[in-house]
């Protein structure tokens, strides 16, 4: 089995999603109501939060980067090209290449989508994706992502704080852990019918890494809704972790006594831990973990500890030995 065991492999020439292509048209068309609204495919209509920042109604800018961000958790760095971030995928489900998200998986039926809550919460239930979404206002969050394998992107996300869901299911006392299922739908995803990982693809945080202002369930994308190859409708973002972590295609989330079984560590655990936090100091097996190619880029540049949110986020760990915790 191969990756997150490739690293960096060359980039495609990331061809351009039509299904991104046809939202764009459908925007340009008037989908777009005003700067701050979201309309969304199935009508519902969505308000944006933007902190501190200006976002401009997208369009008529092809994959030029067309929102500013200056909100507190927004990094400084340039945001990557739309196409890039569309087109340059990890999500095995739809194959191992790169550019096979892009092109398998415009047809992933993301409505009607019900995402079940179970487990050690007071309020245990299944929710309509829209109205999950409708409980929370939407923000804006430029943030970068480092794959394990060696490259990065900056993705302006559009979603809602993970903490703001785990206030409204309440986990009970016993609650330490948030784990994450995505669909795995052979009639709709070619790569499940492959052994290639145990399916469906689970993930999972500790509950204090969850309430971390910084974990978001995003469910758009450069102020749109999400493409399904960057993992519509409802998707995890922890920025200072591996993308593995970065859970896509969600149906089930349920709360957890006991640390669970990952996907990835299941398939290879001396190379991809539960943590998974980017750290540059402790290498994976097969290559350095100390740079990263920023896609876009020719060169590479150091990898930062967190992926530059230690700040944020390294008192969960304090005291905990991060070689053996990887
Ligand atoms: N369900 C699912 N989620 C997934 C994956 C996957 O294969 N299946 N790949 C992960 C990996 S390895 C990475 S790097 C990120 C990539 O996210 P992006 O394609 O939106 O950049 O998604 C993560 N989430
Ligand atoms: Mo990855």
């Amino acid at each position: 089995m191969t990756p997150p065991g490739k690293p960096d492999a060359p980039v495609p020439s990331p061809s351009r999603s039509s299904q991104v292509q046809s939202r764009r048209d459908f925007l340009r068309q008037g989908g777009l109501a005003t700067a701050g609204a979201l309309v969304l495919g199935g009508g519902l209509e969505l308000l944006t939060r933007q902190p501190g920042g200006t976002a401009e109604a997208a369009s008529g800018t092809g994959s030029l980067p067309s929102r500013v961000y200056h909100g507190p958790y927004d990094t400084k760095e340039p945001m990557s090209k739309i196409a890039d971030i569309t087109g340059y995928n990890n999500y095995y489900e739809f194959g191992l290449d790169k550019s096979d998200p892009a092109r398998n998986a415009g047809k992933l039926k993301t409505r009607p989508w019900t995402v079940q809550i179970s487990g050690l919460v007071k309020k245990p239930q299944t929710v309509d994706i829209d109205t999950l979404q409708s409980w929370f206002p939407l923000e804006d969050r430029l943030y970068r992502m480092r794959c394990v394998e060696g490259w990065s992107l900056v993705i302006p996300w559009l979603g809602f704080p993970l903490a703001a869901l785990l206030r409204r299911i309440e986990p009970t006392a016993g609650a330490k852990y948030i784990q994450f299922t995505s669909l795995a739908d052979p009639a709709q995803m070619p790569g499940v019918r492959d052994p290639v990982l145990n399916w469906p693809y689970s993930e999972a945080l500790r509950l204090d890494e969850a309430m971390n202002p910084l974990a978001l369930m995003a469910v758009g994308l450069d102020g749109r809704i999400l493409p399904n190859q960057n993992g519509a409708p409802l998707r995890l973002v922890v920025p200072w972790k591996y993308g593995f972590k970065n859970i896509k295609a969600i149906t089930h989330i349920k709360l957890l006594a006991e640390q669970p079984k990952t996907t990835w560590s299941i398939a290879a655990p001396d190379e991809y831990g539960f943590y998974a936090n980017v750290n540059p100091a402790v290498d994976h097996p097969r290559w350095s973990q100390a740079t990263e190619r920023r896609i876009g880029d020719l060169g590479r540049r150091p990898t930062l500890p967190f992926n530059g949110y230690g700040a944020q986020v390294a008192g969960l760990y304090k005291g905990m030995d991060l070689r053996r915790n990887f």
